[in-house]
């Protein structure tokens, strides 16, 4: 190995898509390798348990693996220029709008990728070919691609696309765009001239399938080009530049996202907690299975069921524990900002069965300590 660090992913990648822009931006010494086939076997399967991307290598032939565990493990070692502001409402609201990227854009992401695929399907069928043999012909690439394909295009249902929620699964987004346009028609990042942890979180799905997928992309540039630029410049940073607002500011402009991310994602959450928290009760010590079956769900005006993730709930106790251990004044400001988000119970939230991930698998298991 000749650099620092390998990321083991892909192009059409949703999470190597938030690791690749830090790296980038965080100026490491770095390269990217598809994740083919050997790449599956020899070393994501054996290093990790499972066959997932992205996974880092170090120099020192350490893995890594979970895009937030990266950015931490790297953030560690490479503190200058921060992801994580200081002032604590930043750090609160970067942490939340993280949680939203990773966990609740991938329905529009998956949405605009698989139920329009008739519309862009040489495209994705020959990415996902492309990255299991590079050296294939364009033919082999699509025919390869439809099967290895088929456990991602298989999840749609699974994440509550519809025929009875598509409707509104394009509306939300498209409000979405339209929100997330007009902040970025004024600032360059989500908290002034450097991203934070929250930029890193949105652009998984804004790129990897929003922003690169044929038909979505189309739709961004027409609708939200202010987005689809700072697409661009999280994909072309200047490395470590840039600084977060004074005075600990939120801009007003993040407040609508924000409103609608208390309303459809954190009952989801909320939900999940529970669900982990009864099979806990009942499995002590066991792995969580990384799915607890089905549950309502609702964004915007669409009201479906999806599936039950039990990561979610280790994705939110980040802004969650934050939270809850500030105090005096910061807790105040906080409180009020909560509560005109309409968050503020959801944050409250009292977790008796703590999760934690453990090397190796997926599988989340309870924190005792
Ligand atoms: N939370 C993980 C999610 C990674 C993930 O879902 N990766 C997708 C590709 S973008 C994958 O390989 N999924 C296979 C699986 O979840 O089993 C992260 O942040 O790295």
């Amino acid at each position: 190995m000749t650099t620092d660090y390998t990321l083991y992913g892909g192009e059409l990648s949703l999470f190597t898509g938030k690791a690749r822009a830090y790296m980038r931006y965080k100026g490491l010494d770095w390269q990217e390798q598809m994740a083919t086939r050997a790449v599956y076997r020899d070393i994501i399967v054996p290093q990790v348990g499972a066959p997932i991307v992205p996974v880092l290598e170090t120099a020192g032939g350490e893995y890594v693996q979970d895009t937030t565990d990266i950015i931490d493990f790297l953030e560690a070692r490479h503190p200058q220029a921060s992801v994580y502001p200081s002032a604590p409402l930043q750090k609160l609201v970067a942490l939340l709008l993280e949680l939203y990227g990773d966990e609740w854009l991938v329905i529009p992401a998956m949405h605009y990728r698989w139920s329009v695929v008739d519309q862009q399907y040489d495209f994705i069928m020959s990415e996902f070919g492309k990255m299991s043999a590079p050296e294939a012909s364009l033919e082999e690439q699509v025919a390869i691609g439809e099967k290895t394909s088929a456990p991602f295009r298989g999840m749609i249902g699974v994440l509550g696309i519809s025929a009875e929620t598509i409707p509104g699964i394009e509306q939300a987004y498209r409000e979405f765009l339209t929100q997330l346009d007009r902040h970025f028609s004024q600032y360059d990042f989500l908290l002034g001239s450097r991203p934070c942890i929250g930029d890193f979180g949105l652009v998984g799905p804004l790129y990897a399938h929003l922003g690169r997928d044929p038909v979505p992309k189309a739709l961004m540039q027409e609708l939200a080009p202010n987005v689809y630029a700072w697409v661009e410049r999280m994909n072309n940073p200047v490395p470590l530049s840039g600084e977060f607002l004074p005075d600990d500011q939120i801009p007003d402009t993040l407040l609508p996202i924000l409103q609608t991310q208390c309303r459809d994602q954190l009952p989801d959450v909320l939900d999940v907690i529970e669900h982990n928290a009864a099979w806990l009760a009942q499995n002590p010590g066991g792995n969580l299975p990384r799915v607890l079956g089905m549950h309502p769900f609702t964004s915007g005006e669409a009201a479906g069921q999806r599936f039950i993730s039990s990561y979610a709930q280790w994705m939110f106790q980040r802004p969650l524990e934050f939270y809850q251990q500030l105090s005096g004044t910061n807790r105040q400001r906080a409180d009020d900002l909560l509560r005109s988000i309409g968050g503020f119970d959801a944050l409250n939230t009292k977790i008796n069965h703590r999760v934690k991930r453990q090397r190796g698998q997926l599988e989340l298991v309870e924190d005792k300590a």
